[in-house]
């Protein structure tokens, strides 16, 4: 085959993007670039042109970047040459970052895992002997089932995070199918949850509109988020939507990269937000600029809250025999799904026990769906029964946050609260463009409750240029089901989260019973460089473990600390697909070359260790082309209809909406239980409930309120260490990877901490120096750059960096394990240091 990219005349923005790409190949492949015009620029130095003889098949950038880019793979003579950007047929999803053009040099990197090796120093000294595949099969297998067979099945820890987002080799399915042949533990996630934990308690999801839709916004409100270094692909869509006159809007405490190019930048004090959030939705309330039509039709607003229960007034509360068909056996349940199912079908909300209201004209309590201008505010009598609207306690609730708290406290202007407030009731769309920056908070879930409520109330969600959230993601509306991995008879004894798993392998008791954990199997993570606190990982929770065994693509942190390191493949090397978060795709990802060295592919090793362990008959010899046809017929992605014969040939196929008409959730029912927007949540209950008291939090959580961070908020941790560390996902790397990437190395060449002028100076520190961060749990020495986009009282560092590239130490040192009871995430953000002089 020969090459299919010709080049484009002039400068386009899809030419530069390939030109850039070439650029990169050219460091490694020896090319020379005369012109910028494009691929027939390109002269290798034997004479050949850039396209002759190349193979190119298609691939995707798969960590947790998560924007899915599309890539030519060009090859030659079984080696890779260069990537070049490979359109969707939506053209704004279509495009890269120098990452993605990097992966070929992540391919053939020095940092790569080439062979087995086995530990034969002391855990985390790098010192290793190099092993074949058959000796490090059978020695996992004989030590996996020798720990189960002495301290039972959950004695195997599987941990995982979010290295790869394909769906044979990613994170999530075959590590799934494996933890359930051996029974082994899971380990879930506290990362990344709290936004989405109240955004589902509201809105039953979140990011509810393709990315492709905020073309439609009237404002893009980007609020502790960084798409510019983030989600460069939501970047693009935002930049297309400016051109179309929407404004761009910032909050953040940090002058950020997006800040720097929105319309409007409004800095806050780091961990304050809920309380803007909450005095905006007093406001809005008192001042009746909420969208009634929306709030009585679509949302919780008008439903009665019993004060007896707290419970909301229900039609079954007074039609004993509904009552008794929902309490009662399979027959009325099947007669409920199947109406649920009719419902859905149309569109419809699910809702069997309606809800009551009030309505005015008739001065009585009528069902939800036969009222059609509900009171939304008051307090009745229902057959004897005092209720309150939910609205009226919503009213109350937020009625102590005023403005003027918010600029006293929060660090924000009068004139900002009030174009945030003008952006929030000008009728909009508003597109609520919120992610993980506040989410690393102990109160993170707070300001997400607070914020989801607020744009239900102003009408902004469930239409075109609305939305609440922002890394899209295909996967909510068509999932791959777990049923391709169930294995008959068994499941992993426990999908236990980080934060818990920690405590349990302390202390080797879960909920109270004996649980020991002692052997760890890491795969698609950098678990020991990404969890907080490095220094109980490595001293308290690794020394407990017995058997470490690391499954990496490059020798990153974990993996030196593990016995058994296994060698795997980089992507380029796998057969895989992928159902997109980012964007609406399904998209192929073809095995470019052959695996390298001895590494191999995520899903032939799980099938080697299960052999090993007697586990064939779980875990059968297939090929990848057999596990994606399992994975393509699983539940939703089956209905889709499409099969993997159409996906080879098309690379990529939309799964939902269209490029005229963009994807949008939620039009006519949100997919909350009630199909409604529910501003009052019942039965509040946490996240992931590991044993954790969480009594005193019930009654509040039902409705937003304000609780502060936990460190940053301690006014007498500040007298020792005054300033707030904020180690954000850096540009060049996603986490961790690409750590050890020669172009990227280039464009960041060693970690740095980042102050303000004012605070550097009051250490004595000027640039460049180096510094020692610290503070009870640790520290990590580095040189310091001065930013005066930096606010006084915080020190940023951009993360990912591996131990041995600090001068000491590890930024990782620094953070901490408490996670909120509710919303179970760690707090990265949520930490205090001091920063000093020092070599
Ligand atoms: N201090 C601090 N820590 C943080 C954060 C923070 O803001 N501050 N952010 C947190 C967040 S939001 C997240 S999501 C986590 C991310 O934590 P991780 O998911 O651990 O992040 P990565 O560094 O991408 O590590 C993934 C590992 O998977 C490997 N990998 C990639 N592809 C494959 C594959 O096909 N097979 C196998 N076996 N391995 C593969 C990569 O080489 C890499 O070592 O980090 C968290 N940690
Ligand atoms: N280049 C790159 N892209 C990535 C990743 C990466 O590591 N590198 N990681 C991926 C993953 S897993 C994730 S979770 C996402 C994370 O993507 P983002 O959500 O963008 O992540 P962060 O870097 O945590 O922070 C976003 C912004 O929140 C701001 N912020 C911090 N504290 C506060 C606060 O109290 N209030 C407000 N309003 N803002 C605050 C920060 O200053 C920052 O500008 O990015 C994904 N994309
Ligand atoms: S790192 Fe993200 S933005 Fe960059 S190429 Fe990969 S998927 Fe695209
Ligand atoms: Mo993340």
């Amino acid at each position: 085959m020969s090459g299919a990219n010709s080049p484009q005349g002039g400068l386009t923005r899809r030419s530069f993007l390939k030109t850039t790409g070439l650029a990169i190949g050219a460091g490694v492949a020896g090319v020379s670039l005369s012109t910028l015009d494009g691929a027939e620029a390109v002269q290798f130095e034997d004479g050949s042109k850039a396209d002759e003889g190349e193979v190119i098949t298609t691939t995707i950038c798969r960590s947790n970047c998560s924007q899915a880019c599309l890539f030519n793979v060009h090859a030659r003579d079984g080696k890779v040459v260069k990537l070049t950007p490979k359109e969707y047929e939506t053209e704004l999803y279509s495009g890269c970052c120098l990452r993605g053009l990097s992966m070929q040099e992540r391919t053939y990197s020095d940092k790569r895992v080439k062979y087995p090796m086995r530990r034969v120093g002391e855990r985390g000294a790098d010192q290793w002997e190099r092993i074949s595949w058959d000796e490090a099969f059978t020695e996992i297998g004989e030590k996996f089932t020798e720990i189960q067979d002495k301290y039972g099945k959950q004695a195997l820890a599987v941990s995982r995070l979010n290295g790869n987002g394909c769906a044979l080799n990613g994170a999530g399915s075959f590590v799934a199918l494996f933890a359930n042949a051996t029974e082994a533990t899971l380990q879930g996630f506290s990362i990344d949850q709290a936004f989405e934990y109240a955004a589902f308690r509201v809105l039953g999801t979140f990011c509810t509109n393709e990315t492709l839709d905020a073309v439609n916004a009237k404002t893009i409100l980007v609020w502790g988020f960084n798409p510019a270094w983030a989600s460069p692909q939501t970047w693009r869509c935002f930049m297309e939507a400016r051109d179309h006159g929407a404004k761009i809007v910032v909050v953040d405490p940090i002058y950020s990269a997006s800040a720097a190019r929105a319309d409007k930048y409004i800095p806050v004090k780091a961990g304050t937000d809920t309380l803007i959030a909450l005095a905006l939705l007093n406001r809005v309330i008192a001042d009746g600029d909420y969208d009634a039509e929306f709030c009585m039709k679509r949302s919780t607003a008008p439903c009665l809250v019993r004060r007896d229960t707290g419970m909301l007034l229900r039609q079954s509360d007074f039609d004993d025999e509904l009552k008794e068909k929902l309490a009662g056996g399979d027959a009325a349940t099947s007669e409920f799904a199947q109406l649920i199912a009719a419902r859905a079908a149309a569109g419809e909300s699910a809702r069997i026990d309606d809800f009551y209201v009030w309505d005015e004209s008739a001065n009585e309590a009528r069902l939800f769906s036969e009222c059609e201008t509900p009171a939304l505010f008051g307090s009745f009598e229902v057959d004897g029964i005092q209720v309150d609207t939910v609205f009226g306690l919503l009213k109350d609730r937020v009625s102590e946050f005023s403005f003027e708290r918010a600029i006293e406290e929060c660090g924000i202007s009068a004139e900002d609260m009030q174009y945030l407030y003008d952006c929030y009731t000008d009728g909009g769309p508003l597109w609520l463009a919120g992610m993980y920056g506040i989410d690393h908070y102990w109160n993170g879930h707070l300001w997400s409750f607070a914020a989801a409520s607020l744009s239900a109330i102003t009408g902004n969600v469930g239409k075109h240029g609305a939305t609440y959230g922002s890394l899209w993601n295909s996967g909510l509306q068509v999932s791959t089901n777990a049923s391709w991995t169930e294995v008959e008879g068994k499941a992993a004894s426990s999908d236990l989260v980080p934060n818990a798993m920690r405590d349990v392998i302390i202390s080797g008791k879960y909920q109270g019973e004996d649980f020991p954990i002692k052997a760890m199997l890491i795969t698609n993570a950098n678990t020991i460089s990404n969890e907080p606190d490095q220094n109980s990982y490595i001293n308290e929770v690794l020394p407990r473990l017995e058997y470490i065994v690391s499954m990496d693509i490059e020798f990153t942190d974990s993996a030196r600390y593990a016995d058994l390191v296994l060698p795997v493949s980089f992507w380029l090397e796998q057969e895989d697909i992928r159902i997109n978060n980012g964007n609406p795709y399904l998209a192929i990802s073809e095995k470019a070359i052959d695996s390298l060295f001895e590494s191999k592919v995520d899903f032939e090793i799980f099938t080697g260790i299960a052999d090993a362990m007697g586990l064939s008959k779980e875990i059968p010899q297939k090929s990848a082309g057999e596990w994606i046809d399992l994975i393509m017929d699983s539940k939703d992605l089956g209905q889709s209809g499409i099969t993997y014969d159409r996906l080879k040939k098309e690379k990529a196929i939309r799964l939902v909406g269209s490029k005229e008409n963009p994807f949008v959730q939620s039009e006519k029912t949100f997919p909350t239980n009630s199909g409604l927007a529910e501003l009052y949540c019942e039965s509040p209950a946490p996240r992931y409930d590991f044993g954790q008291d969480y009594s005193e939090y019930v009654d509040k959580e039902r409705m937003p309120y304000w609780e502060s961070t936990l460190e940053v908020a301690d006014e007498s941790l500040a007298a020792t260490y005054p300033l707030q560390f904020l180690q954000v996902h850096s540009r060049w790397m996603t986490h961790t990877q690409w750590f050890g990437n020669e172009s990227m190395n280039e464009l960041m060449p060693e970690p740095l901490v980042y102050l303000n002028q004012h605070e550097a100076e009051s250490r004595g520190i000027v640039e460049n120096d180096v510094v020692r961060v610290y503070n009870d749990r640790g520290y990590v020495k580095v040189r310091c750059h001065i930013h005066n986009g930096l606010q006084d009282g915080i020190a940023w560092m951009p993360k990912g960096w591996q131990r041995d590239q600090f001068i000491e130490g590890c930024y990782q040192e620094l953070s901490h394990t408490k996670v909120n009871p509710m919303s179970v995430n760690y707090n990265f953000y949520d930490i205090r240091v001091q920063v000093e002089k020092g070599e």
